[in-house]
């Protein structure tokens, strides 16, 4: 039978990556840390917890004995890691914790895969947030990268880790660079949850407006149901590499706003600009969404727009759902969550 280990298995893509590998008749290993109350709410919400093929397995990152004993207990031949500080803003103001986890953590379980058994699969989730100061347009696997932030540094360690893995100790270890994808199971503190979820409570009366940061951004924005499956295409191929997942479709976070009201049944206007400027509802005249500067980024990625043509050639793997189906697909799943009063 085929078996997987999952690190962050409590976060969203490996709660989906979950949910896609047990359909495939694996068994999942999923690894979250210790904390004084774990959360699952995500493999809640896909009702795959009490699967019997689902294993959850308290791991750390950090250790490179536990990541050791994890692979001789569980005897998985494909590791998938997703666990990480994976929030830019934070990365900022940790930057050595970021360090710790988003880039070392990948060493230890590559170094663990070359003691344990050489021939276990790896799979490394790597970023679009490693092109950062974009140069050319679009990116590909032969752009080169320019981080701006911790986060971005320390994935770009993990990604050359992985290569350099690869071509030293021939370890099956593939990178995959995976530009922006969301969903109803986005944590909060990301832009389009963050937006989905103040226009739901808006919508319900539950808030009166939104502050955001830099709103000129722009980002590919994908589904990210569908970009574990192409997770699982790459440990699937003859042979290990990288690969850009991505929709080739780009929008500014003003507009994916503008989506997301729309959704919910409001017209809204931009009026003003930079830090001055407000998002209108035509109807009310309220003011639904102001700029506060302290969400801006010390260094920003002002524009990522991918090219994933390899992946859609050597792996058969296309995106399907558009920008605006997936605004809605969120918008609605937070009303009834607002509706219900729960909300994670
Ligand atoms: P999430 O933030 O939803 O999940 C991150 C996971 O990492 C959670 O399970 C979290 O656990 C875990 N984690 C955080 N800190 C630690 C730690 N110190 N030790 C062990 N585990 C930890 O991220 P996504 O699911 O969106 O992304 C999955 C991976 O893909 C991440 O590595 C991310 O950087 C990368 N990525 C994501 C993209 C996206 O657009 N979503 C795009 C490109 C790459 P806990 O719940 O306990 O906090
Ligand atoms: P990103 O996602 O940094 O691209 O990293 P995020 O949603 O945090 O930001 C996207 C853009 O929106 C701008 N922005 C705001 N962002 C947040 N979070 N909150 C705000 O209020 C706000 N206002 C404007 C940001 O400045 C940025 O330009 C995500 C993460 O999932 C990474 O782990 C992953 O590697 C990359 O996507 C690809």
């Amino acid at each position: 039978m085929k078996s997987a280990i999952i690190t962050g298995i409590t976060g969203q893509d490996g709660a989906y990556l979950a949910e896609f590998l047990l359909e495939k008749g694996y068994q999942v290993y999923g690894a979250y840390r210790r904390t004084s109350s774990v959360n699952f709410w995500r493999i809640e919400e896909l009702g795959i917890t009490n699967h019997p093929n689902l294993h959850l397995v308290e791991h750390d990152l950090t250790d490179l004995s536990a990541s050791i004993r994890l692979l001789q207990k569980t005897g998985a031949r494909e590791v998938y890691n997703l666990a990480a500080q994976s929030f830019v803003g934070v990365s900022f103001d940790q930057p050595i914790t970021t360090g710790a986890i988003t880039g070392l953590g990948a060493v230890n379980l590559l170094e663990a895969i070359r003691i344990v058994d050489p021939t276990i699969r790896f799979y490394q989730a790597s970023t679009s947030e490693m092109f950062g100061k974009v140069q050319t347009v679009p990116q590909n696997e032969a752009t080169p990268f320019y981080p701006r932030s911790p986060y971005g540094v320390a994935k770009l360690y993990a990604h050359w880790s992985t290569v350099n893995y690869r071509e030293s100790f021939g370890i099956f270890g593939c990178s995959g660079i995976l530009f922006n994808h969301e969903s109803p199971l986005r944590g909060r503190e990301f832009v389009t949850r963050k937006i989905t979820d103040a226009v739901a409570k808006i919508a319900l009366g539950q808030l009166d407006c939104l502050a955001l940061g830099n709103i000129d951004a722009a980002r590919d924005w994908g589904f990210a149901r569908e970009y574990v499956d192409g997770m699982w295409r790459m440990l699937q191929a003859d042979e290990a590499d990288t690969y850009v997942l991505a929709t080739g479709r780009t929008e500014t976070v003003r507009t994916f706003l503008d989506f997301a009201f729309r959704a919910a049944g409001f017209d809204v206007e931009f009026a003003g600009e930079g830090e001055a400027e407000i998002a209108v509802d035509r109807k009310s005249g309220k003011t639904l969404m102001r700029i506060d500067p302290r969400f801006y980024r010390p260094a920003e990625v002002d524009l990522l727009i991918g090219d994933a043509s390899s992946a859609r050639d050597r792996l058969g793997w296309t995106p399907q759902t558009s920008l605006e189906g997936l605004c809605d697909m969120m918008v609605q799943a937070d009303i009834r969550r607002n509706q219900a009063g729960f909300s994670f």
